[in-house]
């Protein structure tokens, strides 16, 4: 009787101690790290990427509407010949890209609210020239909408 009750304790003691491992290391995966490496997109996802393409001295597509509020990023492709980059301006933003070779791309990630923005390109006067754009953002949440 002694004996048997001796091989169940063991047992049992081996499980609380698998159950408290696997407690910690859940509570690890859980709340540690908290610095600040989260897997970007988790809490912000981007809605959509949007293709602009710019060459002298045009934006391509040159008006965007997007149905709704929220992240994007555009792509800008510099398929001209001679350096560029893109402005977007409106609703209180305003963000630059870099400076895009001919031939190279880059990435502006934007917060959009509804509105109306402007893109241009800010080299030189190429925006006098005809590197100008427009990026619609509907209200989106309403449903029906306009029209
Ligand atoms: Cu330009």
């Amino acid at each position: 009787m002694n004996e048997r009750r001796a091989s169940v304790l063991p047992r049992t003691a081996w499980f609380v101690a698998a159950t408290v491992a696997l407690s910690v290391a859940v509570g690890c995966a859980g709340g540690g790290g908290g610095g600040g490496n989260t897997p970007s997109g988790a809490k912000d996802p981007v809605l959509k990427t949007i293709r602009i393409e710019e060459m002298e001295y045009s934006l391509k597509p040159a008006d965007i509407t997007l149905e709704k509020p929220g992240i994007y990023v555009f792509k800008v492709v510099n398929a001209g010949s001679t350096t560029h980059a893109l402005e977007v301006e409106g609703e209180g933003l305003q963000k630059y890209s870099n400076e895009i070779e001919p031939g190279r791309s880059t990435q502006l990630r934007l917060d959009l609210k509804a509105g109306t923005y402007e893109l241009t390109c800010p080299v030189d006067h190429h925006e006098e020239k005809g590197m100008v754009g427009k990026v619609i953002v509907k209200e989106g949440s309403g449903g029906q909408g306009g029209y």
